[in-house]
């Protein structure tokens, strides 16, 4: 029997008694709705996957496509990116690219593409003794909690995001692919599901605020940055291997928390996941 249980106050809930190998439309339905209801993370542990069914599984979330950054994808399946993968250099130093992936900011995945990612689904294959957490904040409370004045202030603009941002940050990226032309999305977005306001909003990748100028803009963001997570909106999840996590990027922040030690294996299958086919660059 399936069961679900909640695991922050107002994000996050663990699914147990499934297979995801073997799960029936009713069974599936029902992990979708317990993910719309806990502000979009769920977490399903001990699962035996292999890639095939991993892809199989995600796919019933929405269309799987290829992340930008190529030289981390899987060599044979360019829609599976390696997390933690290669993160010694040749010349023996640590990638910190790679180790730090995620970890400089709180963020959502995919703000600077046209459409960007409705989910980003983990497999965890290997685990380190200790740290590498992955922090979970929803955007619904960021939202619910700005003060009226800031909700007016915002209601209606639209942000400008790039994939490295203001600090042009793209070092796994090819060199190619690292020219971006911002795309603009509005900074409070309803989910499209559930209907409920979310702050869309990522330091990382915004480069401005429609109608404000130049320092104006930068201030706005700083203010945003500082009230996107409360203490009480956060799931902090402790991996184990096995465990199949998903968040939905419409209504969840995330962050890794980047501090195992390097010199273990801490390695997860990730798929970016959308609402439909789409024609962005891959
Ligand atoms: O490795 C993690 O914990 C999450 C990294 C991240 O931000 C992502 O995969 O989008
Ligand atoms: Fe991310």
């Amino acid at each position: 029997m399936l069961e679900v249980r909640r695991l922050g106050t107002h994000i996050g809930a663990e699914i147990r008694g499934v297979d995801v190998r073997r799960l029936d439309d009713a069974g599936f339905a029902a992990i979708y709705r317990a993910w719309l209801d806990a502000s979009g993370v769920i977490v399903v542990p001990d699962q035996h996957l292999e890639i095939e069914q991993f892809l199989g599984y995600s796919r019933r979330f929405g269309v799987v496509h290829p992340h930008p950054s190529k030289m981390t994808r899987h060599p044979e399946h360019p829609e599976i990116t390696l997390l933690g993968a290669n993160k010694y250099r040749a010349d023996g130093a640590l990638d910190m690219a790679i180790y730090r992936r995620g970890a400089e900011d709180w963020h959502t995945d995919g703000a600077y593409d046209a459409e960007p990612f409705k989910a980003t689904q983990l497999y965890a294959l290997a685990i380190p003794s200790r740290g590498g957490d992955t922090l979970f904040a929803s955007m619904y409370t960021a939202y619910d909690r700005l003060p009226s004045s800031l909700k007016e202030r915002l209601e209606g603009r639209r942000g400008a995001f790039t994939y490295g941002g203001r600090r042009k940050a793209t070092a796994l990226l090819n060199a190619e692919d690292r020219e971006w032309t911002p795309v603009w999305h509005p900074i409070v977005r309803a989910h499209p599901e559930t209907g409920r306001k979310a702050l869309f909003f990522d330091p990382g990748k915004i480069v401005a605020i429609e109608g404000y100028e130049g320092e104006e803009s930068d201030a706005l963001i700083d203010e945003l940055t500082a009230r996107m997570i409360h203490p009480d909106s956060q799931y902090r999840h402790a991996w184990r291997k096995g465990d199949v996590v998903i968040w939905d990027n419409r209504c969840a922040y995330h962050k890794a928390a980047a501090d195992y030690p390097p010199e273990e294996d801490r390695i997860h299958w990730r798929v970016s996941i959308k609402e439909h086919e789409g024609s962005e660059r891959a």
